[in-house]
Formats: structure tokens, sequence, C-alpha cells
């Protein structure tokens, strides 16, 4: 078993060897009974397949700070690339509450394996659905679908992060194309992709998006180096040194800061439910350590303490699974806000590396290596919580739309 061997000693050797992946989902509330057979069997074929090829090499891919590309086309199988894009342009066709179980199961397993997925549906082929012609929707989306072709999605800026406002790439209409001049910082999947939905202002100061491909020339995508968070992904930088882009590569059905923001509401939502993952990958981790784990004579779970910490663990999980729950059946009417999006995103973030933090104390010494999921979890998280809008910003959009007063600026 590889909790009873690794709890008495850590054996070196076995490091970064395949390990079994005991996970087991709670489900306190019964929630399952909310669920269409549907539902159930896209998130167990999503739990499946992390169990399967995930799980085996994800501490190593995190060890290593190398994103795991050939899990790319499980990814595509299990519907994680554009669940909700219709099937004619390659997508799934798949309600909001299969897309949030799918982030769930997949961030269960890494919080960066999520980011690819949340980048690649709801940054990229969202963008190209939603604001995009017919010509570009049958051009990129079925290619994005399959993995074939990977995105990324450049809003950021080194000078401009929680306030996208005020980005400087720009670009000017040459008559024949456009040029695009500028930089985009902390960019998920940046290294490695093949196409990036870049947004920029035009010469009158107008926000729109660009359809950005490799090879472009002066388009470079270098790599950020040295995280200790999401080390799974690769994030990087946007570089663009007068980009000769095509005039049919800009999306001309929505302008202004709300198309990227109406793209970060679906990658916001994603989240909300990956994240319920995360926790409860810690939760059952350290349950079952501390049925194990003996000490003082007994099972550390027989301590109030302990007790204490896996009590409000699942609660705070149940709290979070009801909150997701409902804000899919609201997204599936067409009737979420952003705000209700972004109080979710900021709970069940909060949620899920507060569960990390204790769960590592119940795990001990032992709780720090990369033998148990958790630490990797924890540091994940601390991105987690700061892109897509930060912990902040998602309080000061709650406080603005109960108070109607704006304490941005
Ligand atoms: P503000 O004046 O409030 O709004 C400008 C326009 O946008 C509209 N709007 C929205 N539209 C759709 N969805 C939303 N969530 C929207 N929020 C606002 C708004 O109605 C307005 O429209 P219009 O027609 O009147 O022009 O804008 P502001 O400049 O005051 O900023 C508001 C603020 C701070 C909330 C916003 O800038 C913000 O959310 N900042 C956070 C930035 C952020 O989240 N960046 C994320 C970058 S991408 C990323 O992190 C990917 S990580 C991916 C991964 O690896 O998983
Ligand atoms: P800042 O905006 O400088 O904020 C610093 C601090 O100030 C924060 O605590 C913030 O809450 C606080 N603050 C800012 N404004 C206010 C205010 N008005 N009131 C009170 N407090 C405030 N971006 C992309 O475009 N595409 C991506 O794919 C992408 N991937 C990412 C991947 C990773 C691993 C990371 C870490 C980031 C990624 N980002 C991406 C960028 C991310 O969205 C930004 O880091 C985030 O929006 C915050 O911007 P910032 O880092 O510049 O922080």
């Amino acid at each position: 078993m590889r909790y009873s061997s690794a709890i008495t000693k850590f054996d070196d050797q076995k490091f970064n060897q395949m390990k079994p992946d005991l996970f087991e989902a709670p489900d306190y509330y019964l929630l399952d009974d909310l669920l269409t057979e549907e539902h159930k069997l896209i998130r167990d074929a999503a739990r499946a397949w992390v169990k399967r090829d995930v799980s085996p090499i994800i501490e190593d891919a995190a060890q290593k700070a190398e994103f795991p590309k050939s899990i790319i086309p499980g990814l595509a199988e299990i519907g994680a690339f554009g669940p909700y894009i219709p099937v004619e342009y390659g997508g799934a066709g798949l309600d909001q509450i299969s897309y949030g179980l799918i982030m769930q199961e997949i961030e269960r397993g890494d919080s960066g394996v999520r980011s690819t997925a949340s980048v690649q549906s709801s940054l990229v082929m969202y963008p190209i659905w939603k604001y995009g012609t017919e010509e570009q929707r049958n051009k990129y989306l079925p290619k994005l679908a399959t993995g074939e072709w990977m995105g990324s999605f450049g809003l950021t800026e080194p000078d401009f992060g929680s306030n996208p406002a005020g980005m400087v790439t720009n670009y000017k209409d040459m008559g024949d194309h456009y040029l695009l001049n500028g930089a985009k910082l902390w960019i998920s999947n940046s290294p490695f992709c093949d196409v990036a939905v870049v947004w920029a202002k035009n010469e009158e100061g107008r926000i729109h998006g660009l359809v950005v491909e490799r090879g472009m020339e002066g388009f470079s995508t270098p790599e950020t180096h040295n995280k200790w968070s999401l080390r799974a992904s690769a994030t990087g930088e946007l570089i663009f040194q007068d980009v000769k882009v095509p005039k049919e590569n800009l999306l001309p059905n929505k302008s202004g800061l709300g198309a990227p923001l109406g793209c970060l509401d679906s990658a916001r939502y994603g989240i909300a439910w990956g994240a319920i993952g995360a926790a409860m990958d810690c939760y059952d981790t350290a349950l079952r350590y501390a049925k194990e784990r003996i000490q003082f004579g007994k099972p550390i779970a027989a301590f109030q303490l302990q007790q204490k910490k896996l009590a409000e663990m699942i609660t705070e999980i149940t709290k979070a699974q009801l909150l997701a729950f409902r804000l899919g059946q609201l997204k599936n009417e067409g009737r979420a806000t952003s705000a209700q999006i972004s109080m979710a995103k900021r709970n069940n973030v909060d949620m899920a590396i507060k569960i990390a933090r204790e769960a590592r104390q119940i795990l001990g010494g032992m709780g720090i290596t990369g033998e148990y999921s958790i630490m990797r979890h924890m540091m994940n998280l601390e991105s987690v919580i700061t892109y897509e809008g930060t912990h902040d910003i998602h309080l000061l959009i709650t406080g603005l739309d109960i108070t109607g007063h704006n304490a941005f600026k």
C-alpha cells in the first residue's frame, strides 16, 4: 500500500515512480442525486482518465517543471477542449454542469492541467466561437477541439494585470494588414501555443481581439522559468514586434473590455468547479492518512484536533459543491451574472487553498514531499487565487454589485 509504506519512511528511490491513485470522491450531501446519468458518465470518464493518465506522471512533470504534452490527446478525448462548444465546430456540445464536472476532475489531478484546458476552451475557443466569423470558427475550432492546435490568451501585460483597461499593446491599420506591437506577460500555454487570442487597442484606443499564429514574423513566446507554482503548466510571454496580422484574423463581433471579460466569465466558472477537485484530493488524502498514521498509540484521526480539521474540510467542500451546482443551473438557463461567477471563483479557490494548507499539516513531515499530491495542490492554488482576477478583485466585484459603489479606482 502506498500510504502505509510511505508513512514509515520516505523512500528516495520510490520517489517519482508510478504510484497507485487511491482517490475516492467525497459526496457528503449525496449530490450525485442531482446529476443526470449523462453528467455522471462524463464525470466518471474524466475521473478514470485522470487516474490512468495524469496521476502516474504529474508529480514528475511538476518536479521537472514541464507541461506533459503527452496528455493533450486524452484531454481532447474526455471533452475538455470546448465542452460546451457546438458539435458542428468539433466541440462536445455539453451543458455547463458537464463542463464544470470535467474541470473538477482534471483539477483533482493538477491545477496546471486544468489551466491548459481552461485556456483552450474558455479563453481561445470561446472568443473565436462568440466573437469570430463563420470562416474563423471553421478554420480554428475543429483543430483546437482535437488538440492538434493549442491556444493561449493574451490579456495581462507587465504594467497592467488587475487593470487590463490600461493595456498598451496596439495595432495600426496598414491598409492590407494590421501591424501589432506590444507584450503580454504571464501567459499560460504561450511557450508551445500554435495560436494566441491577443487583446490590443486600435488607433482609437478601442480593445479588439486578434488571432496571432506561430510563425508570423516578429512574434515570439519566451518561457517564464523558476515558478514554485503551476509547475506542470507552461507559462510565458507573448511579444509582438511589428507583427503583420492579416485583416481576416481580427475577431469582429465584439470589442471593448467586455469582450475579454466575457471569456473570463466562462473560465472563472470552470475554476469554481476545478478548485473543488483540488480540495477533494487534499481532503481524501488527509483522511486516509489520518486513519492510518499511529501516534501515541492510536490513529491521529481519533484526536479531536485532527477531526476538527477534517470535519471543517468536508463541510466547506460540500458548501462549495452546492454553490457550483446552483451556478451551473443558472449558467444553463443563461441567468448567471458575472458577479455571481466572481463569488464562486473567489469562495471556492479560497476554500481549496485553506484545505490544502490544513491537509498538509495532517500529513506532518510527509506532507511536504512529492510522495503526496497535497503540497503540489497547495502551491498550484497560489496561482489559481491570483489569476483570472485576484481574490481581492473578486471581493471588490461583489462589493460593487451589492453596494453600487466602485471601490477599484
Ligand atoms: P468596467 O468599466 O467595470 O467594465 C468594462 C466593460 O466590461 C464589461 N464587463 C464585463 N463584461 C463581461 N463579463 C464581465 N465579467 C465583465 N465585467 C465588466 C462592463 O460592463 C463594461 O462594458 P461597457 O460596454 O460598458 O464598456 O472595467 P474596469 O476597467 O473598471 O475593470 C473592472 C475589473 C477590475 C473588474 C476588471 O478589469 C477585471 O476583472 N480585472 C481582473 C483582470 C483579470 O481577471 N485578468 C485575467 C487575465 S487572464 C488569466 O488570468 C488567465 S489564467 C488562465 C489559466 O491558466 O487558467
Ligand atoms: P496586480 O494587478 O499588480 O495586483 C497586485 C496586488 O494588488 C494583488 O493582490 C491585487 O489584488 C491588488 N490590487 C490590484 N488592484 C487593486 C485594487 N483596485 N484594489 C485593491 N487591491 C488591488 N494572464 C493572461 O492574460 N493570460 C493567461 O493565460 C494568464 N495565465 C497566468 C498564469 C499564471 C501562473 C499566473 C500567475 C498568472 C496568469 N495570468 C494570465 C495573469 C493573471 O491574470 C494576473 O497575474 C492577475 O490578473 C493579477 O495581475 P498582476 O499579477 O499584475 O497583479
